[in-house]
């Protein structure tokens, strides 16, 4: 083979490792997409330890992306009224630079925000925040993962005294019972789900659990699908400790080893008898019982979990109460157990050990602790009391801030909040009357560009190299293969050459991203997912590394590999958390429920999520066909006997109203979802199809802890749309505006 390059997957936190080949190869006809252009072969690396070389439709198809409807120049325009005209580098940034300087005269560094994504690379979030957090002194800077793992987050943090998921891939083939809750692993996380999956149907014995309202994919393959009432999983792990005490299946030397709190935890648990929970989830006792006994009665239990407990008002209770049958039952540090939160996008996971959220400093290091502070402050060469020590504002506080006038500036980047936001008409109204706002994106047309008054065109994967940490802790190197279209630059550079002309020279001169990379893993050093060990040139020898990964480690080929495989897969395996005391904590939480719960105005429940295709706003595969082709239309999913109380046909449009706003539909009737329960996908913004955005109609209440809305749920009505009302269909206006 010629010329091939070993990188990761760009799309899902899964990781999986892709080989990439030049579109001409020798001997055969020059690898072309649906328009002709030239495009790079892709296949699963076989090597690689996290996928072993499988890939889904989206890992597959990534390279017909990479070329259509790129930004390319540095764009500008005065007000949203104007026309973009395109400007120099020079230009765009110096007048970025002046404005910051000029809102941080006269309005503060408080009115300054960047938000950006856990699409950025470890060096795009790094330089990022050593510019505000360290430079600037706002703390204002915060990632779609608010939106995303913020609850996993806080969870992890409350219960262990650190972030950081404790459990490996091979754990899913080392497990005697799976918890899948609040995943459709099928469809979102498609080749974790494969070695689960497969190893499920070679071994009777173990078991595979999904709690989800709606019977995905993910739910067909279970033994047990328990499809509990949107809001309720509080109550079923609470309902599930309570059998299990009640049996007597819990382990009580760790419990008294390795724990505290759980005399508290048992007193909120005796209030959740098996009838009340069967009724407030909306599943049989005999199923909760079976859940019960699954747990209970296995060695090894292993739990996932992503977005159905973290887009939750009470999202980080949730994950800590999953987390408490954990300790209870000592499921946890050792092989084939633990609990397990599916990372949403490719580098969230580098996002944190990065410190990229608006409460957190590099190092798995927290905002609000005085030493992590001065010790990032050490680092960077800051004055003292540098770093603001009040946790900056959250993705959503930003939003409010364009309302108030107390952002002066914002900076968008990675990720396209005209879509993904809750609340999405009050979102937009607020970009509408942002005083300055820069957008660094790959493509355009975006939504979201639509609100900018600069476009900064960002060079993507496979266009500059960097690091991206997987779901599983494994570090991967993304090698530059292609040269970025026209004048874009890597995220990284951008924001370093922001520092520099503000006066930063020496503080972000970084001859390449190799340089940034190893300035990041010297701030982990000694931390939880400390990187100090990790380089370029390890990950070029050895390929993807798991952290934690020390600077001490001997550097033996074979030998080291060995070594690390033995001693990090796991964290935990010593039974000794990261709390001052090295005791995990039980955390006894009774259940809220749903922030906006169905009432007679406002009947129906709308669930939000993923279909198997389409990545998020659709600005990667809403242009490759074969993707189009698979879900080529937004829908609404209705159970029979809602709609034939609604009168409501197969495709029939339906206008769907909540509190906030409305949109169309056409109905897909299917006993996949439960009566009085209703889904969306969040996939089309309106670039791609007319008044079908799910978040028009989701709203911003957010988890007292984490902060992370509840776009997973809200309450709306439904009726059949008058005919003419509205067009439901793939946007042809789209491409008129292109630059
Ligand atoms: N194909 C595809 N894959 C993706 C992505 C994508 O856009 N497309 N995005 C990536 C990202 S960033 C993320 S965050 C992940 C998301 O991955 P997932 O979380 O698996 O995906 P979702 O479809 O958002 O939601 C999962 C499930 O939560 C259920 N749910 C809703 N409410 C509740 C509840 O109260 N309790 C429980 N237990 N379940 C509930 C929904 O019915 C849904 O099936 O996927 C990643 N992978
Ligand atoms: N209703 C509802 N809403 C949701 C969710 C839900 O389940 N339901 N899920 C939430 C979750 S979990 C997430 S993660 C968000 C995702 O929401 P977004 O972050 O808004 O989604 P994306 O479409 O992935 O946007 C990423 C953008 O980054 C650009 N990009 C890609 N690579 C690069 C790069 O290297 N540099 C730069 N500068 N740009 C790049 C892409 O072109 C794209 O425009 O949505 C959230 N919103
Ligand atoms: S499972 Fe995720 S990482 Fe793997 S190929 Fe699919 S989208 Fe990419
Ligand atoms: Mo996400």
């Amino acid at each position: 083979m010629t010329n091939s390059t070993k990188t990761i997957c760009p799309y899902c936190g899964v990781g999986c490792g892709l080989e990439v080949l030049p579109p001409a190869q020798p001997g055969k006809a020059v690898n072309r997409d649906s328009e002709g252009n030239p495009i790079w072969q892709v296949r699963g690396d076989r090597s690689h330890p996290s996928s072993k070389g499988k890939i889904c439709i989206k890992g597959g198809t990534v390279s017909e992306s990479l070329v259509k409807d790129r930004l390319k120049y540095p764009m500008m325009r005065d007000s949203l009224t104007d026309e973009f005209r395109r400007v120099s580098w020079d230009e765009a940034m110096e007048a970025i630079v002046n404005r910051m300087q000029k809102v941080r005269l006269t309005q503060g560094p408080d009115a300054l925000c960047m938000y950006g994504s856990g699409q950025f690379q470890t060096e795009d979030y790094y330089i990022a925040q050593k510019l505000f957090k360290g430079f600037l002194g706002s703390n204002n800077f915060d990632a779609n993962s608010r939106l995303c793992m913020s609850s996993a987050v806080a969870g992890y943090i409350q219960s262990f005294g650190s972030d950081g998921p404790p459990c490996c891939y091979e754990d899913l083939e080392l497990t005697d019972c799976a918890f899948l809750i609040g995943t459709n692993t099928a469809e979102c996380h498609p080749i974790v789900f494969n070695r689960l999956r497969l190893y499920h149907k070679k071994n009777r014995k173990v078991k595979m659990v999904v709690v989800d309202p709606r019977r995905t994919q993910t739910a067909e393959a279970a033994d047990l699908h328990l499809a509990i009432k949107p809001g309720t999983d509080i109550d079923l792990f609470n309902g599930i400790a309570y059998l299990l005490m009640r049996w007597g299946r819990i382990d009580s030397l760790f419990i008294d080893e390795c724990t505290q709190n759980f005399p508290a935890y048992a007193e909120v648990i005796r209030h959740y008898s098996p009838e009340l929970v069967a009724r407030k989830c909306g599943i049989r006792i005999q199923d909760l019982e079976k859940a019960a006994k699954y747990w209970g009665e296995s060695q090894r239990v292993l739990s996932l979990w992503s977005m159905g407990l973290n887009q939750s008002s009470e999202g980080t209770a949730k994950v800590r109460t999953l987390i408490n049958l954990h300790l209870m039952t000592g499921d946890i540090g050792k092989p084939g157990a633990g609990p397990f939160s599916l990372t949403g996008q490719p580098n969230a996971m580098g996002g944190r050990e990065a410190g990229g959220l608006c409460n957190i400093l590099p190092g798995y290091r927290l905002v609000n602790n005085p030493q992590h502070r001065a010790e990032v402050e050490q680092f960077w060469g800051v004055r003292p009391g540098t770093i603001q020590p009040q946790r900056g504002r959250t993705a959503w506080e930003m939003i409010q801030g364009l309302e108030t006038g107390e952002v002066g500036f914002l900076w968008i980047a990675a990720t396209n909040p005209a879509v993904s936001m809750p609340d999405l008409k009050r979102t937009q109204a607020a970009l509408k009357r942002s005083p300055f706002t820069v957008y660094q994106d790959a493509y355009y047309p975006t939504e979201t560009a639509t609100y900018a008054h600069i476009l900064l065109p960002a060079a993507q994967w496979s266009e500059k190299t960097g690091v991206m940490t997987n779901s599983e802790r494994v570090v991967n190197l993304c090698p530059q293969f292609r040269d970025p279209p026209g004048e874009a630059r890597a995220d990284w550079e951008i924001f370093a050459e922001v520092g520099r002309r503000l006066g930063f020279e020496k503080q972000f001169s970084f001859p390449n991203s190799a340089q940034v990379y190893a300035e990041f893993v010297k701030i982990t050093e000694g931390r939880p997912c400390d990187s100090s060990g990790l380089s370029y040139e390890k990950l070029r020898r050895y390929g993807p590394l798991q952290w934690p990964y020390a600077d001490t480690w001997p550097c033996l080929e074979g030998e080291e590999l060995d070594r690390q495989n033995r001693t990090n897969k796991r964290l935990y395996t010593d039974f000794c958390f990261n709390t001052p005391d090295g005791r995990a904590r039980f955390g006894a939480y009774h259940s809220r429920g749903l922030a906006e719960p169905s009432d007679q105005a406002y009947p129906f429940v709308l669930t939000t999520g993923r279909l198997y295709g389409h990545w998020h706003t659709q600005t990667r595969t809403g242009r490759i066909p074969k993707i189009n082709k698979k879900h080529p239309e937004p829908f609404i999913e209705i159970h029979p006997r809602d709609a034939a109380k609604l009168n409501i046909k197969e495709n029939s449009l339906l206008e769907v109203r909540s509190r906030r706003g409305k949109a169309y539909f056409p109905a897909k009737i299917t006993k996949e979802i439960a009566p009085g329960t209703l889904f969306v996908p969040m996939h089309w913004g309106a670039l791609w199809a007319e008044n079908a955005e799910a978040n028009a109609l989701t709203h911003p209440t957010a988890c007292p802890s984490s902060l992370q809305p509840e776009l997973k749920t809200c309450a709306v009505q439904i009726s059949i749309a008058r005919v003419n009302e509205v067009r439901n269909q793939r946007s042809e206006v789209v491409f008129e505006t292109r630059i």
